[in-house]
């Protein structure tokens, strides 16, 4: 099961408390209390991976490290690890306990979300000509704590439609830095996977068949994530002997669930075309072309036919 909405706790680490300590040595008696380290943050950072939040589903309390006590002879506390929590991009961080918000849009994107404590002084810092033997120092700062909403809301631009098998994982995998399972059986993929190309997000689902409309096979729950996209790249794999009856075996299926699928601008692949001899490819083209829509035919093996999606993908990306 998806998790896309979930509420946890998140502890930042309180600042290390500053020492208060003498010099042993007879010869240069005076304060060495070292600062205490800082607490680590909680930050939230961008992955691929929109299952990434399952990992709150029974773990609630996230925690980075405090930072430790300062020690004599000058010696400084480590400072805390801060603690990253990887959020699908497309996450949005309700802090329930002061009531802002902040999203997270893109892989790799880092946002700060609760701030460690300061370490305290240690008594070295207040010596003073008047007091040469403070014993004065200062505790180390709380980290803060929230509570946070985890709200995911799919922000693909893209959406990867097709039958099982059909290599639209493979593809997804080839042009972003998604890591989508990929094997030559139907239902590899099991949940929704995201990959970046640049700005645009690229949700690839897994494969529908025929009755995915009404829940069979993987089902409902993932034509739900292509309602939200803007653009449908629809796979039709080169190794079917019938494409036009696959394209409309999805067709029907999308409009079942909700007609307005079958509005959105939608692109045409001709998948694994390393598979056809040319002369087939011609012909599998053509009856593709007879539907109306753009056809473009991909093999991930054929650089030239990655160019080709990279430049209506980047013509997608002008417009966005
Ligand atoms: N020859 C060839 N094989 C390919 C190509 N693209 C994908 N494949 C193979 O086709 C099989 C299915 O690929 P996937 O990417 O898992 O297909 P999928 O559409 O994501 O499948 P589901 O997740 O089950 O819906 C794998 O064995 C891939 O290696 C291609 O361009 N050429
Ligand atoms: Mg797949």
């Amino acid at each position: 099961m998806l998790v896309d909405d979930v509420t946890i706790k998140i502890l930042a680490g309180d600042g290390g408390h500053g020492a208060v300590a003498f010099n042993k040595n007879l010869m240069s008696l005076g304060p060495t209390g070292g600062q205490g380290g800082a607490g680590g943050s909680v930050y939230a950072e961008g992955v691929s991976d929109i299952s990434a939040l399952g990992q709150f589903r029974y773990k609630k309390e996230f925690k980075a490290e405090n930072g430790l006590e300062g020690r004599g002879q000058f010696r400084d506390g480590h400072d805390g690890k801060d603690l990253v929590l990887r959020v699908p991009v497309g996450t949005w961080i309700h802090n329930l306990t002061n009531g802002t918000e902040v999203s997270v849009e893109k892989t790799g994107e880092r946002v700060l979300i609760a701030q460690g404590g300061l370490g305290g002084r240690g008594n070295f810092h207040f010596r003073s000509s008047k007091n040469t033997t403070p014993k004065e120092s200062r505790p180390g700062s709380k980290g803060e704590v929230f509570d946070i909403r985890l709200e995911l809301k799919l922000i693909a631009d893209v959406g990867f439609v097709g039958l099982p098998n059909v290599g639209k994982s493979s593809l997804l995998n080839t042009i972003t830095n998604a890591k989508s399972k990929v094997a030559n059986y139907p239902f590899t993929t099991l949940e929704p996977n995201l990959g970046a190309y640049y700005e645009l997000i690229l949700a690839d689902i897994p494969g529908l068949i025929e009755g995915s409309s009404t829940g069979k096979g993987l089902g409902m729950k993932f034509l739900r994530h292509i309602e939200r996209t803007r653009i449908l790249f629809h796979f039709i794999s080169s190794e079917s002997s019938t494409p036009v009856k696959d394209y409309r075996t999805i067709r029907k299926e999308l409009g079942r669930y909700n007609k307005e699928l079958l509005e959105k601008p939608e692109w045409i692949f001709l998948s694994k075309t390393d598979l056809l001899t040319p002369a087939e490819l011609k012909k599998k083209t053509a009856t593709l072309k007879k539907l109306g829509q753009h056809v473009t035919a991909v093999s991930i093996i054929d650089d030239e036919s990655l160019k080709e999606v990279e430049k209506i993908l980047n013509n997608i990306k002008k417009d966005k």
